[in-house]
């Protein structure tokens, strides 16, 4: 095309159309001749876009203990890549309404054409909810001013730890009636118990004054149930005879991360004894005498001072 003439000593903004081209990176030549016959050019790259940011996935948090979370999803733009100051949400409870718009956030660099993240940073909902109570809307643009929105996303959010403990029961005393095993019951109503966590306990043999590290509980059921559960920790080494002193807790999680603590239940122990029987075999007529000891099964010694009982 011929653009006509330029004064010598003048600059002149040079604009054309393109127009019916495909999508893609397009090289573009501008050659100029001057009236006495020189010529210089220059090649400049435009990519052609005409597709909306796609490939939305992968949003972020599942359930969340935080009451004002970020909130992240992916996205992609293939061709003019995403522009980094045009990517929004918007977010909505019953109590706010739609409020926004507000800029997301992301570490992706302007252009990037790879699936980035973006994040919608410490969304204040406040409240629980999992079940559509908390959502969330992005829209990415891309260099060319296109753009496409993921729709709305749940935020679940759980505050609350376990609870509604029960039935604490000891089970088994253990061989020197010093280890017993113990059980609890437990559930969680919003996210549910994380099993996978793990359940824990600890003890206190001075009354709960002082306590041991944790130790793992079994725990029954599955990651996200909100039926009870039970908890069992084995052959707990209380190793003393008390019936006041020995305490226990127990420890669990839910899937949005609240840890949540048993009462402190007492246990009561007592040793676990044995009696042996000596040899009482004699003659019609005379008188035998009986003989039995009786031992603590703990440390095998001899227990002194009892009375024994013996039906025939
Ligand atoms: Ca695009
Ligand atoms: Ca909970």
């Amino acid at each position: 095309m011929n653009q006509g003439n330029i004064p010598a000593g003048y600059w002149r903004r040079l604009a054309w159309s393109l127009e019916g081209t495909a999508e893609g990176s397009k090289s573009i030549c501008y050659s100029i001749q001057s009236i006495n016959g020189g010529t210089a050019s220059v090649t400049r790259t435009v990519i052609v876009d005409g597709t909306n940011p796609t490939n939305w996935h992968g949003f972020l948090p599942d359930w969340t203990n935080d009451p004002t979370p970020n909130c992240s999803i992916q996205v992609q733009d293939a061709l003019s890549g995403l522009n980094t100051s045009e990517l929004y949400y918007w977010y909505w409870t019953a109590a706010t309404g739609t409020r926004g718009t507000f800029a997301c956030t992301t570490s992706a660099a302007n252009g990037s054409t790879a699936l980035e993240r973006i994040t919608a940073t410490d969304v204040p909902f406040n409240q629980e909810g999992g079940t559509g109570q908390n959502q969330v809307y992005f829209r990415a643009y891309d260099r060319a001013g296109n753009f496409s929105d993921s729709g709305w996303q749940t935020v679940k959010i759980d505050l609350t730890a376990p609870q509604d403990w029960r039935n604490f029961t000891v089970t088994s005393v253990g061989g020197t009636g010093l280890t017993p095993t113990c059980t609890v019951q437990v559930r969680d109503v919003l996210s549910g118990l994380s099993v996978s966590a793990g359940a824990y306990y600890r003890f206190s043999r001075d009354g709960g004054s002082t306590w041991s590290s944790f130790y793992r509980a079994s725990i029954t059921g599955s990651d996200g149930t909100t039926a009870f559960q039970t908890l069992t920790a084995t052959n707990v080494p209380f190793n003393q005879q008390s019936a006041t002193q020995n305490k226990i807790q127990f420890a669990v999680r839910d899937v949005a991360g609240n840890w949540g603590y048993s009462p402190q239940y007492t246990v009561a122990t007592k040793y676990t004894t044995t009696l042996e029987l000596q040899n009482a075999s004699g003659t019609i007529g005379q008188t035998v005498t009986l003989q039995a000891t009786l031992r603590r099964v703990s440390d095998n010694a001899v227990l002194s001072g009892k009375t024994v009982s013996f039906s025939v």
